[in-house]
């Protein structure tokens, strides 16, 4: 009985105590924190789409939540924290993919115009530990035959390649042959393309239908500002991975989350130079960090 009475006040000065110390978190306490998110997504070149839609889900999970009074804008912080761990993903591990793919292991580098993709072929066939060959699958572009014979030359590596405007799906296959009989990991650059090339886009699908690669790295620019989703709208279901780019010049990388959201793709490596060193695993609590900071 006084046990029951001792428990009601208890109850009661708590009460009375929550009322004052805690606070349910209305929109209107919000709303101006998700604006300046929004806008520091956006000035981190996150596109429209994407912070709006981040926004949003803060805004309905922060709705009703109940925290120290004063700490709402902590909430809103760990909240956006939060949901950018859910949005990005740094769980691709390279190495442990080639060594789970076929014998030869075959990877391919696919992307828009001017992304990245043979610079990047290039530093991994000098990151990667077992012997590669290179497959000049780009046949379209003027000279870039050359320019991925230049880096084989640089790195030691040999590069496999047929005439310009022959078949690339053909190009990867004696690429893959040639790893086979070596003992080698064939990584084959492919030219690039646009939603807009639907030639080039039937041409790189069969490329992949022929050759069926292990791992498929889309790369992207990350200075790409919104038409990063229409990049991973195009190759939507063709690649494993994302490698971004560009990230020495850009040190915002707002593109890198709107493109996890869109396809829900890791981010293996960030490409951060011209040189062949110039490539770093995507490690997402530092790639938050900054992004926070900001
Ligand atoms: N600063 C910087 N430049 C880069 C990086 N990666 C590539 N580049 C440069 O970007 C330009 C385009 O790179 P490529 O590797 O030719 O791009 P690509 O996707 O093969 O281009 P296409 O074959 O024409 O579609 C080159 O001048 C590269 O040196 C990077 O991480 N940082
Ligand atoms: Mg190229």
């Amino acid at each position: 009985m006084l046990g029951g009475l001792k428990d009601s006040v208890k109850e009661f000065s708590s009460n009375v105590k929550s009322a004052v110390a805690e606070k349910e978190i209305e929109e209107d306490d919000i709303d101006p924190l998700l604006d300046d998110l929004r806008l520091k997504l956006l000035k981190n070149n996150v596109s429209l789409e994407v912070a709006e839609e981040i926004e949003q889900g803060l805004r309905e999970s922060l709705t009703g939540r109940t925290v120290k009074r004063g700490n709402v804008e902590d909430a809103v912080e760990e909240a956006f924290r939060e949901s950018l761990e859910q949005v990005l993903d740094d769980s691709f591990d390279f190495q442990q993919a080639l060594e789970e793919a076929s014998d030869p292991a075959t990877v391919f580098m696919i992307g828009f115009n001017g992304s990245g993709k043979t610079t990047t072929a290039a530093k991994l066939a000098e990151m990667i530990d077992e012997e590669v060959v290179l497959g000049a699958g780009d046949t379209f572009r003027a000279a870039s035959i050359e320019q991925l014979e230049e880096h084989g030359e640089n790195l030691g590596v040999k590069v496999v390649s047929h005439e310009y405007e022959s078949d690339p799906a053909a190009v990867a296959y004696d690429a893959v042959e040639h790893a086979d009989k070596h003992g080698k990991v064939a990584l084959v650059d492919t030219a690039g393309r646009s939603h807009a090339d639907r030639n080039l886009m039937d041409e790189l699908e069969k490329m992949i239908d022929v050759n069926n690669p292990d791992i498929t790295f889309l790369v992207v620019d990350a200075l790409s500002g919104n038409d990063i989703l229409e990049q991973a709208e195009a190759y939507e279901g063709m690649f494993d991975a994302i490698i971004a780019t560009k990230m020495d010049i850009d040190d915002k990388g707002g593109g890198i989350v709107s493109i996890s959201h869109r396809s829900g793709k890791p981010v293996a490596f960030l490409g951060t130079g011209q040189k062949y060193s110039d490539i770093q695993e995507f490690d997402k609590d530092e790639f938050i960090d900054r992004i926070l900071e900001q």
